[in-house]
């Protein structure tokens, strides 16, 4: 009998939507994501309303941000997560930062500094966006981004700029 251990790494991954029924985009990707091998759900934040940040001209978005635990390399994790956009339909477009039925994006990666061509972690502009970092700290109040700080300083530093929890009436 031979061991064969894995590495186990805590990841945050941000979800967002603005085009057919946002929510139900959110919910189904929460459901892939964990399906994928390899990687399992701890934790998932309540979903979000926020105005587009970036260009103006596109839907008002739905976010959330999920916690999960994972034994995949980052650039693994990172390719599983955009099968699962190409899945449900996200199509690239030339116009950058457009709408998008699911984007997801590997905010953390354990406390890990990554920059390469295909992934820089933790994600860039994480600490300017209200809709990663509110969902970010109601699942991991006590988080500290490596390079950045703590999440509550990171926080009081982001203006609310429109975010709204949606009321899951559950
Ligand atoms: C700024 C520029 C580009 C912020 C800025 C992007 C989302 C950004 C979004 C999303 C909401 C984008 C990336 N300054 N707005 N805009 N939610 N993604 N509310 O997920 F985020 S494009
Ligand atoms: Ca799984
Ligand atoms: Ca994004
Ligand atoms: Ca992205």
């Amino acid at each position: 009998m031979e061991y064969v251990s894995f590495t186990q790494v805590i990841a945050y991954i941000g979800l967002g939507s603005n085009l057919a029924e946002p929510a139900t985009q959110i919910k189904s990707a929460r459901y892939a994501v964990d399906a994928i091998e390899g990687v399992q759900e701890l934790a998932f934040s309540s979903l979000y309303h926020s105005l587009p940040m970036g260009p103006q001209d596109q839907p008002d978005y739905v976010n959330a941000v999920m916690c999960v635990t994972t034994e995949l390399s980052p650039l693994n994790f990172l390719y599983s997560l955009q099968k699962i956009e190409n899945d449900q339909g996200r199509l690239r477009k030339g116009e950058q930062w457009g709408p998008r039925t699911l984007d997801l994006d590997v905010l953390l990666y354990g406390d890990q500094e990554i920059n390469v061509p295909d992934l820089i972690v933790p994600h860039k502009g994480l600490d300017e966006r209200s809709f990663v970092l509110y969902p970010l700290f109601e699942i991991a109040p006590q988080l500290f981004v490596p390079g950045k700080g703590s999440i509550i300083d990171l926080i009081a530093k982001c203006p609310l700029s429109g975010l709204r929890r949606i009321d899951s009436h559950v």
